[in-house]
């Protein structure tokens, strides 16, 4: 982490004098209209929060400080240098920094999460005590809290540390939280839906490789799958339920185990992250009424209309800024295609690609007909027998954590202030409507 450290301060003082130039000679610059409409419709489309990981072009996707995903599977290092997907450790790098990490320095943030990496005794018995019926992700956000105490910045601002090192805590207790996530997530998975054993962390293995080690799956090709699995999962600009809560709850300075926890309760929500587990148990519904593999897609097209009749979401489709295909969804159909193109559920999540954007269109309410991420990733797990759908979430949280902490350090680096929107009342609408 030194030669991360090193670098970001760097990047900090750069990034941090141009902010400070901008906001002194185009603070008062307006950049768009607030209307009465975005202030009841979830603030949609309001430019109102600064978040210098990643930006999301409702047309061609996410791009990680500039870099689309095809890019990243190009340019960040793989395993060895010689496996197929980029290491999510090397994105860490990317969100961090806005520069392309060598091997080398990719290497040295896997070392850095092997020494960091025991979880607490004391947490992993809380962790196996709880309730085995108790949802993946609540025992994902309470294990979280559990790691809280750990917290060098809780500590340091304890200590009346002066506030242009707020970052540097950020930064160590960011490291820490990333480190023991796997183990903290293993745990859970092995707990709930196996014998509660797990395997030792492996030095040998990479950050997903040993995660995926942990879970209890040694395919080398689900490792390839992990690590392409946690580095598109990792951020999605700053607006996101998980990253902006994150953003939000960081933002009172309390420290990144307690904002970490917050995005994640978000996460688990049915709209949001939950969504990967609800394409699962879609395809499980929809698999029941279908009349058997021969089905057609008229067959598909009428159970999706019952279910959009039952006045429920088709889980996996449609999104709040994206207007076409998910660039995350396309790059899971590519390693569909070169490692399982004759999966029985890969075939359904096509033939749904085919039909789905037409019913939706048909139906005439979503903005966005067109798949995400999560209408994808739930069949590639299940090919490598991690079935448990109710298990997904978790994996997006682990990803998750290193977009949303990689900005919660650049926040305090750039002494971002609490954030506090202004609300108003339906009254004071109706009087601001009389009066205009
Ligand atoms: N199926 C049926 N109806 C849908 C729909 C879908 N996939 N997506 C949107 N709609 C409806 C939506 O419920 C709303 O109806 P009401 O006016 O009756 O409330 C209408 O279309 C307009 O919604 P929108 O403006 O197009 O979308 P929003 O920006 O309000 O919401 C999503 C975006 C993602 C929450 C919404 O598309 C949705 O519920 N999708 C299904 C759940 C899902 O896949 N979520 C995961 C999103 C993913 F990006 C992630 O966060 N992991």
């Amino acid at each position: 982490g030194d030669a991360l450290k090193a670098k970001l301060k760097d990047v900090i003082v750069r990034e941090g004098e141009k902010v400070k130039k901008i906001r002194k000679d185009y603070g008062n610059v307006i950049i768009g209209d607030v209307t009465i409409d975005m202030a009841y419709g979830g603030m949609r489309g309001i430019k109102g929060l600064v978040y210098e990981t990643s930006l999301l072009d409702s047309e061609e996707g996410i791009r990680f400080r500039g870099l689309s995903i095809p890019e990243c599977q190009e340019r960040l290092p793989k395993w060895h240098d010689k496996g197929e997907e980029p290491l999510p450790e090397g994105l860490l790098w990317l969100l961090l920094t806005g520069e392309v990490p060598t091997s080398e320095q990719v290497k040295g943030i896997t070392r850095e999460f092997h020494e960091r990496g025991n979880v607490p005794e004391q947490v992993e018995a809380i962790i196996r005590s709880f309730p085995k019926d108790m949802h993946p992700m609540t025992q994902f956000s309470a294990a979280i809290l559990l790691l809280q105490p750990q917290s060098k910045f809780a500590a340091a601002y304890r200590e009346g540390v002066n506030k242009s090192k707020y970052w540097e805590y950020a930064f160590d207790d960011s490291l820490t939280l990333l480190a023991q996530l796997p183990r903290v997530a293993a745990l859970i998975y092995r707990n709930v839906f196996k014998d509660g054993n797990i395997t030792a962390s492996s030095t040998h293995l990479d950050w997903s490789g040993n995660f995926s080690q942990m879970l209890g799956f040694n395919d080398r090709k689900f490792h390839e799958l992990m690590r392409l699995y946690l580095t598109i999962h990792a951020d999605h600009e700053g607006g996101n339920v998980s990253a902006h809560a994150t953003h939000l709850v960081g933002s009172a300075l309390s420290d990144p185990f307690l904002s970490l926890s917050g995005g994640m309760n978000g996460l688990a929500g049915p709209l949001h992250g939950l969504a990967n587990q609800e394409v699962l148990r879609f395809l499980k519904k929809i698999q029941a009424q279908l009349p058997g593999p021969q089905y057609t897609k008229e067959d598909l097209t009428k159970t999706l209309w019952n279910h959009l009749n039952g006045g429920q979401v088709i889980p996996g489709y449609g999104h709040a800024v994206l207007r076409k295909t998910d660039p995350r969804y396309t790059c899971q159909r590519e390693f569909a295609l070169k490692h399982m193109p004759h999966d029985p559920n890969f075939k359904l999540v096509s033939d749904l690609y085919e039909v789905t954007p037409k019913v939706l269109t048909e139906h005439g309410k979503t903005k966005n007909p067109f798949p995400n991420v999560d209408a994808h990733s739930g069949v590639l797990l299940q090919h490598y027998g991690l079935v448990e759908e109710d298990y997904y979430t978790v994996l997006f949280g682990v990803s998750r954590a290193v977009g949303v902490l990689s900005q919660l350090v650049l926040s305090r680096a750039l002494g971002l202030p609490i954030e506090r929107p202004k609300s108003v009342t339906t009254e004071w609408v109706e009087k601001y409507i009389a009066s205009n």
